[in-house]
């Protein structure tokens, strides 16, 4: 309806944001959640995928009356080199973020990394084993230079195949081979995507397609789980943590700093210069009580995961973190930053703070983060912060007295251990109970929110169906985020949700239901689990036999797409809450919904409901099940009207 007045209710889950969605709108702001109201009837041609500007002959777009551009590409090629483009995107975007730590490590090891350390040996130990590095006996600055050595080839590579490749189960490795889409270096996949995509040279959209997948999996097998092992060596792996989420952990006399991107190396060091008693003391001396660090989106998710620090928000809450009035400083480095932070800090005394010379917003003040003298560097951003609290206005403020207490934390180390304790960790219990049927699967619910879709709606309905159908749900990104806000990452609450088989299971090991496993590029975690599953054996010897779904509920981000390709490949089914932009060509559509199952085992799927989203999931494990012949009957009843309602939908 062209007059309908969206309520605030409508746009957010949680109350925390529907109040300061209020606030915004009497404040007179603009946020994600407005500015998307203006941009509504807009690309339709966009979002079918028929529009190409890669040449200037062009812009060109697809109709019934123009089946083929200027050069004659048709809506297949368009579509194609689109999605592919898109997948090279993401790609770079975590690969990237990984090339930055494998360098950081790499200085570390070689005595030159300043205030950073090797954190967690063990780490680099088990790495070594991995990647077939010898460690025993050696120095483990000599280990983890011989490790670097092998992740910057994962990246150079020009002829070689990835070595991270070979971690995955044999089966996955042989049809990679088969298909000819095992990647080489990273940047020769994100490279070839470009050149491939550009004017006149690939026009075949299957071949486009299956290069959107390798250059997928140089992501997920490659970038990303380089990104969380290097991670985990020089921060420390995650273990177990508490925490609380939401707008109300800012505090109303302390000075408020937000971390806010995805690379974890200034936030680190941010949580150091925090403790520092001469740092408290000058925050004592401006008015205020202490200090209150606290993170956005995927840093939040780095520094939660090893620290502890409170997570603000996710993605759609960081403007509204601004809107807060509470924020002294929201630091800023890479990747799901909007743009519109420095326009909405001016109605108030928030400072945005770029922190890298590779990502600068007009309106922020830019201080280049000097990695060699990086504790100084957040001592002086944080005494920044101190002096911007001074500016504070009182009567600008509204923290909502919303949040909530959370448990992170959860490695695939941390949950290894946590099954079968210090001497025996292994994945047996949690095989033997998806054997048993008392838990039916495992699902990934990952990705970001997306202002087309109610904040964290379809995330919270969905976990709560799903858990209370004995399914184990593993989170990462922001949906993980949702899902602490809502309080589902406490046993406690989890727990009580949770179906009889689930919940005996997670009280005899001590694992909650639902599990957080970090950022983004953690997802590859979520595949070193799958493999975890596959290696313990009892279930088979294929990712693609397991029955294991993988769920983008609010995604928006290229890199959703890159991830759901890598799942896909790795032979996990993805279902997607809102379709990616393909719908312009049959042929793609169906190689995608279709073909990738006679390729990889597994294929994408469009479910705009939660619920409908359940039962497909449903139906996914059930056929998994039924091929590893430990499928049993049992009960399950369909959703009728009455528990729609109870829903809300
Ligand atoms: Fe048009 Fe072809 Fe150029 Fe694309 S590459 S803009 S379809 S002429
Ligand atoms: S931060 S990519 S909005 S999950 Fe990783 Fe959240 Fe999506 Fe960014």
């Amino acid at each position: 309806m062209a007059n309908e007045v969206i309520q605030n209710k409508d746009r957010a889950w949680d109350i925390a944001s529907v109040q300061l969605l209020d606030k915004a709108e009497k404040d007179g702001i603009s946020s994600a959640f407005t500015r998307r109201e203006g941009q509504k009837g807009q690309g339709g041609f966009g979002k079918s995928g028929v529009c190409c500007k890669i040449c200037h002959m062009g812009p060109c777009r697809i109709t019934p009356k123009a089946p083929r551009g200027v050069c004659g590409a048709n809506a297949d090629t368009i579509v194609a080199r689109n999605f592919l483009r898109e997948v090279a995107g993401g790609t770079a975007a975590h690969s990237d973020h990984g090339r930055h730590l494998v360098l950081k490590l790499r200085s570390v090891a070689e005595g030159k990394g300043g205030d950073y350390v090797i954190k967690d040996e063990a780490a680099v130990r088990r790495g070594a084993r991995a990647y077939g590095v010898p460690e025993e006996g050696r120095p483990v600055n000599e280990v983890a230079i011989d490790l670097c050595k092998i992740f910057i080839e994962e990246f150079s590579s020009q002829e070689e195949t990835l070595a991270t490749l070979k971690l995955a189960p044999e089966k996955q490795q042989k049809r990679w081979k088969n298909l000819g889409v095992e990647p080489f270096g990273i940047d020769r996949m994100v490279v070839e995507s470009m050149h491939r995509t550009t004017m006149g040279v690939d026009h075949d959209y299957k071949n486009l397609l299956l290069h959107a997948f390798r250059t997928a999996l140089a992501d997920g097998w490659g970038g990303s789980r380089v990104a969380s092992l290097v991670s985990d060596i020089l921060f420390g792996t995650p273990n177990p943590v508490r925490s609380e989420v939401n707008l109300g952990i800012l505090g109303k006399d302390t000075v408020n700093i937000l971390v806010h991107g995805h690379e974890p190396a200034l936030s680190e060091m941010l949580a150091v210069a925090a403790m520092d008693p001469e740092i408290k003391a000058l925050a004592k001396a401006a008015g205020a009580t202490d200090i209150t660090l606290a993170g956005i989106c995927c840093t939040a998710n780095e520094v939660l995961m090893r620290h502890g620090i409170p997570v603000a928000g996710n993605f759609l809450q960081q403007e509204l973190a601004v809107v807060t009035g509470a924020v002294e400083m929201l630091i800023v480095d890479v990747q799901c930053c909007m743009p519109s932070l420095p326009e909405i800090a001016a109605a108030y005394h928030t400072e945005i703070v770029s922190t890298t010379d590779m990502a600068k917003t007009v309106g922020a003040h830019h201080q280049a983060f000097d990695e060699h003298d990086a504790l100084a560097s957040a001592k002086g951003l944080i005494k920044r912060a101190i002096e911007t609290y001074k500016r504070r206005d009182p009567a600008k403020v509204l923290i909502p007295d919303a949040k909530r207490p959370l448990v992170a934390g959860f490695s695939v180390e941390a949950i290894k251990y946590m099954l079968g304790g210090s001497f025996r960790a292994s994945f047996r219990p949690l095989n033997d109970a998806i054997i048993s049927g008392r838990i039916k699967g495992v699902v990934g619910i990952v990705g970001c929110n997306n202002p087309k879709q109610k904040l964290d709606a379809y995330m919270n309905i969905l976990t709560r169906e799903l858990i209370k159908a004995d399914i184990l749900v593993l989170k990462t990104g922001c949906a993980a985020i949702a899902s602490a806000k809502e309080g589902m990452l406490t046993p406690e609450m989890a727990l009580e949700a949770a179906g009889p088989g689930l919940k005996e299971i997670c009280e005899a090991v001590g694992i909650p239901p639902v599990l957080h496993l970090g950022s983004c590029v953690d997802n590859s975690r979520i595949l070193e689990a799958a493999s975890e599953i596959i290696f313990e054996g009892g279930l088979g010897d294929d990712l693609a036999g397991l029955p294991a779904v993988g769920v983008a509920p609010e995604w928006m981000s290229e890199k959703a797409i890159a991830i759901g390709c890598y799942f896909v490949a790795s032979g996990t089914d993805v279902i997607l809450g809102n379709p990616f932009y393909t719908s312009g060509s049959e042929n793609v559509s169906n190689f995608l919904a279709e073909e990738t199952k006679n390729l990889f085992g597994a294929s994408f799927y469009t479910e705009e409901d939660p619920l409908k989203a359940a039962e497909l999931i449903h139906q996914l494990l059930d056929a998994k099940r039924e091929k590893l012949g430990i499928n049993k009957k049992s009960e399950r009843k369909l959703l009728d009207m009455k528990d729609r309602r109870a829903h809300g939908v």
